[in-house]
């Protein structure tokens, strides 16, 4: 059965583009964006041989805007809904963001008794069609007690249909005994096709991190041992959804950073519409 004739039995969820307002004629749910971003923002912006990606970033590494465009076909995929950074079930914010190149952006904020340096980048993938997103949080703190925090990244990204902006559901994808963690908008991806993903891993904090795949939205609650490692409608287990609905991406990081010391966590999110000849073909580690 083809992905699309799946769509009918999904829940919607809406973008805020304007082609949303035939989705919202038809009476479908709407999915209630919060903050994301927050305060300023810089746009990011790499080009490949197949086409441009453009995030729009705030100072705390949030965004919603994560536009894919293809050169093939002259179409454009957002690839966010909404991705940000949250400790127990709070958003990280910061005031400010300083634009540096197309490709960088620079940022700093307290985050309780810590201080936060963020250096943003968007750079080409390996992978032709896709884009990194490199966010990387220097955490130092100046006290004399450590401090532990648990991070939560929180990516909900809608796959559509192009041209039409017909939701085609998200599919999670956990790659066997790697650290990514997708939504992919085809579990069974030929070359013939420009499959849509978005992909997201943690390092440098404590070991281990945690990653799941969650039914979206707004559950920004710790992923437990249980639900690490899962992806929603998997009854074979494969770490591949088995059928596709509105989902969103969870990666765990906890961190401790010692007194007069720093941390360096690492947050990649790898997206972009390229051809496949398999989903193997998207990164692992
Ligand atoms: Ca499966
Ligand atoms: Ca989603």
């Amino acid at each position: 059965m083809s992905l699309r004739h799946h769509a009918a039995l999904l829940p919607l969820c809406l973008s805020l583009l304007g082609t949303s307002t035939t989705l919202l004629a038809a009476g479908a749910p709407v999915k209630e964006r919060l903050k994301a971003p927050t305060g300023p923002t810089a746009v990011l912006s790499a080009t490949s041989s197949m086409g441009t990606a453009t995030v729009t970033v705030d100072g705390a590494g949030a965004f919603q805007d994560a536009l894919v465009y293809t050169n093939a076909d002259g179409l454009t995929a957002d690839l966010s809904w909404r991705s940000a950074l949250f400790i127990d079930g709070t958003q990280i914010e910061a005031n400010d963001v300083k634009q540096k190149s197309t490709q960088k952006a620079v940022s700093s904020f307290a985050l309780g008794s810590l201080q936060v340096k963020l250096v943003q980048q968007l750079l080409p993938a390996a992978l032709a069609g896709g884009y990194v997103l490199d966010q990387q949080y220097k955490l130092s703190n100046p006290g004399t007690e450590p401090v532990t925090l648990n991070l939560l990244r929180y990516n909900d990204s809608d796959m559509y249909d192009l041209p039409t902006n017909t939701f085609l559901g998200d599919f999670g994808y956990q790659p066997q005994g790697g650290s990514y963690n997708y939504i992919v908008s085809d579990v069974a991806p030929t070359p013939a096709s420009l499959t849509q993903y978005i992909g997201v891993k943690f390092s440098g904090g404590d070991v281990p991190t945690s990653r799941a795949v969650r039914v979206c939205c707004s559950n920004y609650t710790d992923i437990s041992p249980e639900e690490n490692n899962t992806v929603p409608n998997d009854a074979d287990q494969d770490g591949i959804s088995d059928t596709g609905m509105d989902m969103a991406i969870a990666a765990q990081a906890p961190v401790t950073v010692p007194p007069g010391g720093s941390v360096t966590v690492k947050m990649k999110t790898v997206l972009g519409r390229s051809a496949l000849s398999g989903l193997a073909d998207l990164p692992a580690r």
